[in-house]
């Protein structure tokens, strides 16, 4: 046990928190991490690729993984690095196919066959994430709400493969893979025929999610977007579309993005509006900084706001929490790790929260003593804590840095 954390426990303990029942608690949130932070969301189609679709990943910082060898020998780095309960999220360009060239429609589960060994190897859950861009199909900026019925049909196959390989990784590995669309599509000046797209786009959806696919296995997400560059002016995937669309077919589950939003929304005031209505939700944590730049997740006010919203309405088990940044500019591999272990020391923040006193202060009205003691709340040493769950899991402390030098 660590030197400090007999202290921190009691501190908690005044304050009615049980530092054990967090720790234990944290063992049941994984936290999904992108893996396409490690190679600027190159993938294993070409190494040479370039990413469309309105995405950027900016910066040249050395150490780029060339092949499929060293992008493995950065993952293992990587995943050493990160405390407790993982997932992974792939791309759909990341099969594992000895440079053969499947078609995007055409991947199967046997393409992917090698990532679920390496996930059992490693005791980690997989997800998933279909690549509606950097592709040829991607046509004048539209895929599933394209008006061209060869690039629906195109997009819409993709859809349903990588929903199968999704149920696999689900049945493979016991625990639930969330498989993410995001499509890019939109118009960069002003667009006239706004509802021609939606009503596509609709039926793409309903297309790809007609196929019954077991939800212990396979969760399907629809990720919603105010913008993206080059498409500034509209957006079919907008997020009223995909409430709407969630909520009127059950098909699928929101997922929030917290660089798709106006810069002053935030998704955590947007989160009990979805459990009010018994919403599972999906979300990317990213840190957008004056737009959706998809810099590296860190414990910021927005991501602990989450997770405290999360807690407060004990909805870890409905909310899925998966990292989404691509900075080129930093190492990838130390980037990757800052950005999960910021995620997890925010959830931990909040499951250390005295929950229970703040409560208390609201229902007897003290409206004084509940910001007084939010406020002092943010003090409390959590992060003594999390140096014990590192340890605990024989991960470094913030030492993993390289030490006190
Ligand atoms: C794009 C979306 C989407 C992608 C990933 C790579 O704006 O956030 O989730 O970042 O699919
Ligand atoms: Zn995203």
């Amino acid at each position: 046990m660590g030197k400090h954390y007999e202290t921190a426990r009691e501190i908690y303990a005044q304050w009615g928190v049980d530092t054990e029942a967090a720790l234990r608690r944290m063992d049941e949130i994984p936290v999904s991490i992108n893996c396409w932070e490690l190679d600027d969301l190159t993938g294993f189609e070409d190494f040479d690729a370039q990413l469309t679709g309105g995405i950027a990943a900016t910066g040249n910082a050395p150490g780029k993984p060339r092949s499929v060898e060293e992008y493995f020998a950065a993952l293992d780095r990587m995943l050493s690095l990160v405390p407790g309960a993982k997932h992974l999220a792939l791309h759909s360009v990341y099969p594992l196919v000895e440079g053969k060239k499947i078609p995007r429609n055409q991947l199967k589960p046997e393409h992917f066959a090698g990532w679920v060994d390496y996930a059992k190897e490693k005791g980690i859950g997989l997800d998933f994430n279909p690549t509606y861009f950097s592709h040829p199909m991607l046509k004048d900026g539209w895929t599933l709400a394209s008006p061209d019925k060869e690039v629906r049909d195109f997009w819409v196959e993709h859809g349903i493969a990588c929903r199968k390989i999704g149920e696999y990784f689900g049945r493979e590995l016991g625990e639930t893979c969330i498989t993410n669309h995001w499509i890019p599509d939109g118009s960069k000046d002003t667009r006239i025929d706004t509802l021609g797209p939606r009503e596509r786009l609709r039926e793409s959806l309903d297309r790809i999610f007609a196929e019954p696919i077991d939800r212990k296995y396979n969760i399907d997400s629809v990720e919603s977007k105010l913008f993206g560059l080059g498409v500034e002016s509209y957006t079919a995937g907008s997020h009223e579309f995909y409430t709407n669309y969630v909520l009127s077919t059950g098909k699928a589950i929101i997922c929030m993005d917290t660089g798709h939003f106006h810069p002053t929304e935030s998704i955590a005031a947007k989160l009990s509006a979805y459990f009010a209505f018994g919403q599972e939700i999906m979300t990317h944590l990213s840190r957008p900084v004056r737009w959706d730049s998809d810099h590296v997740c860190t414990v910021t006010d927005e991501i602990v706001a989450i997770m405290q919203e999360i807690k407060r309405a004990d909805a870890f088990d409905r909310v899925h929490l998966g990292l989404d940044y691509f900075d080129a500019s930093i190492d990838r591999i130390s980037a990757s790790v800052i950005g999960a272990r910021s995620a997890k020391k925010a959830i931990l923040m909040a499951l250390l929260e005295p929950t229970e006193q703040l409560l208390k202060a609201e229902a007897e009205g003290d409206n004084t003593r509940r910001l007084a003691l939010l406020e002092e709340f943010k003090l409390l040493p959590a992060g003594i804590v999390f140096e014990e769950y590192c340890d605990r899991h024989g991960v470094p402390g913030a030492d993993w840095t390289g030490g006190r030098k």
